[in-house]
C-alpha cells in the first residue's frame, strides 16, 4: 500500500512536471520576425539583435570615394583607393535602431568605379551594393539591427584591389542603451602590398605581391607603427575598450596585448558574446571583435598580431598606461578621424574645387586589373589632412 502511495505521489509530481514544461510562461522567440523595433531578448540576457524598422532615428552618413596619396610607413607614399580620403576610411558609429542614411559619392580621378558594401547591414546586394560610376551617388537607407563592429568596403571587381589599395573602414554599433563607460579606440588593420619602384615618388598596388600574398606593410590605421610614434593611452585599472576590425584583404590578426589579458573578448564586438580572461584572438579578414582590458600598473603595453611573420611589417602599436593620460572622452563622434583610434570628429569632406579632372583612359573600369601599375599618372595632389607630402626619392 504505502508503495501504491509512493508511486501515486511519483506518478502526480510527474505530472505536475510535465504541466509547467507545457503550460509555463514560454521565453520569448529570438529566431523570427516581430512588430518594428522588437527586441530579440534572450531569456536571460540582452538582445543581440532586434528586428523590424528600429527607433527611427536617423543617421546620415556622406562617403566620397576618391584616389589619393597616403603615408604608409616613414618616407612611403602610396596611391591609396579610398572612403573619405583617408585609408581607412572614417570611423562611423550609430545605435542599434538606428536607420542609416547613406550616401556614397564617387569623385574617382582614376577613373574607377566604386562600391560600399557595410558588414552591419542588411540590405540586398543586387541593388545596394553595386558599382557605382565615377561622378555618380547613390543613396539608400538601412536599419542598423546588430549591435558590434563591423567593417565596410568597397566590392567592386576585383575585390582584392580595391580592399588592398584601402577602401575600407569601420562602423561600430552601440547598443541602444549603450555600454558601461570606458575609454575607446577603434583599430582597423589591414595589410598593404607596394610595388618595388615608386612612380613620381607614389608606390602604388603590386597585384601579383596580393594574389601570392606578400604584403609590404602590415599595419593598423593605414600606417606601419603609426601608435608605436604615438601611443594610444589609458590610466592604470580603467576599462579600455578596443573596436579592432581587420580589413583584410587576406590575411587573419591574431590580436594580442603584451604584458596584459583581455578581461572580455565579444566576437564581432557583440556586447552579448563576451568571453573571459583571453590571452590572443584571431580575426579573419572581414570580421571585428571588440577587447575589454584592464592594466593595473603604469608602463608600455604592445599590441601586435602575434603571426610574427608580419608584425616586424608594421603591425604594432603601444597602449601607454600611465595616472597622467587625459581623461577618457564622454562620448564618440559619429563620424571619428581613423588615425587617432576614432576619438576625434574627422576633419573636412573631400573638395571638389581641389580635383583634379578624370585621368582619361586607361583607368580601372571596375571589370579588369588595370590602372593600378604602369605609367605615371597625369595628376598631382594631396588630401589636404594627408599626414605629410613628403615625397619619397628614388
Ligand atoms: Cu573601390
Amino acid at each position: 500500500m504505502k508503495r501504491l502511495i509512493a508511486l501515486g505521489l511519483v506518478f502526480e509530481v510527474a505530472v505536475l512536471i510535465v504541466g509547467l514544461t507545457w503550460f509555463g510562461e514560454v521565453p520569448p522567440a529570438d529566431t523570427g520576425p516581430a512588430g518594428p523595433g522588437s527586441v530579440a531578448a534572450a531569456a536571460d540576457g540582452p538582445a543581440y539583435r532586434i528586428y523590424g524598422e528600429g527607433t527611427g532615428r536617423i543617421v546620415e552618413v556622406h562617403l566620397d570615394a576618391v584616389e589619393t596619396v597616403q603615408d604608409i610607413a616613414e618616407g612611403v607614399e602610396y596611391r591609396v583607393w579610398t572612403f573619405g580620403g583617408t585609408a581607412p576610411g572614417p570611423v562611423i558609429r550609430v545605435k542599434v535602431g538606428d536607420t542609416v542614411r547613406f550616401t556614397l559619392t564617387n569623385r574617382s580621378v582614376m577613373g574607377l568605379a566604386h562600391s560600399i558594401d557595410f558588414h552591419a547591414a542588411e540590405t540586398p546586394w543586387d541593388v545596394n551594393y553595386q558599382p557605382v560610376a565615377p561622378g555618380e551617388t547613390l543613396t539608400f537607407d538601412w536599419v542598423a539591427r546588430f549591435p558590434g563592429v563591423f567593417m565596410y568596403h568597397c566590392g567592386v571587381p576585383p575585390v582584392l584591389h580595391h580592399i588592398a589599395n584601402g577602401m575600407y573602414g569601420a562602423i561600430v554599433v552601440e547598443p541602444e542603451e549603450g555600454l558601461a563607460p570606458a575609454r575607446e579606440y577603434v583599430l582597423v588593420a589591414s595589410e598593404l602590398y607596394a610595388a618595388d619602384r615608386a612612380v613620381d615618388g607614389v608606390l602604388e598596388g603590386d597585384v601579383a605581391k596580393m594574389l601570392a600574398p606578400r604584403p609590404t606593410h602590415v599595419v593598423f590605421d593605414g600606417r606601419a607603427n603609426r601608435y608605436l610614434d604615438a601611443p594610444l593611452q589609458a590610466r592604470p585599472n580603467e576599462t579600455i575598450r578596443l573596436w579592432v576590425v581587420n580589413a583584410g584583404p587576406t590575411l587573419s590578426n591574431a590580436f594580442h596585448v603584451i604584458g596584459a589579458l583581455f578581461d572580455h573578448v565579444y566576437a564581432s564586438g557583440n556586447p552579448t558574446t563576451p568571453l573571459n580572461g583571453l590571452q590572443t584572438w584571431n580575426i579573419p579578414p572581414g570580421d571585428g571583435a571588440m577587447f575589454e582590458l584592464r592594466i593595473p600598473a603604469e608602463g608600455l603595453y604592445p599590441f601586435v598580431t602575434h603571426a610574427f611573420a608580419y608584425t616586424g611589417l608594421g603591425s604594432v602599436g603601444v597602449i601607454q598606461v600611465t595616472e597622467s593620460a587625459p581623461e577618457a572622452p564622454a562620448s564618440y563622434p559619429v563620424m571619428g578621424s581613423p588615425f587617432d583610434g576614432g576619438i576625434s570628429e574627422v576633419v573636412g569632406t573631400v573638395d571638389p574645387d581641389n580635383l583634379p579632372g578624370p585621368s582619361g583612359p586607361g583607368g580601372d573600369t571596375g571589370t579588369g586589373g588595370g590602372g593600378m601599375t604602369g605609367p605615371a599618372r597625369p595628376w598631382s595632389w594631396t588630401w589636404p589632412s594627408a599626414a605629410s607630402t613628403r615625397a619619397r626619392s628614388r
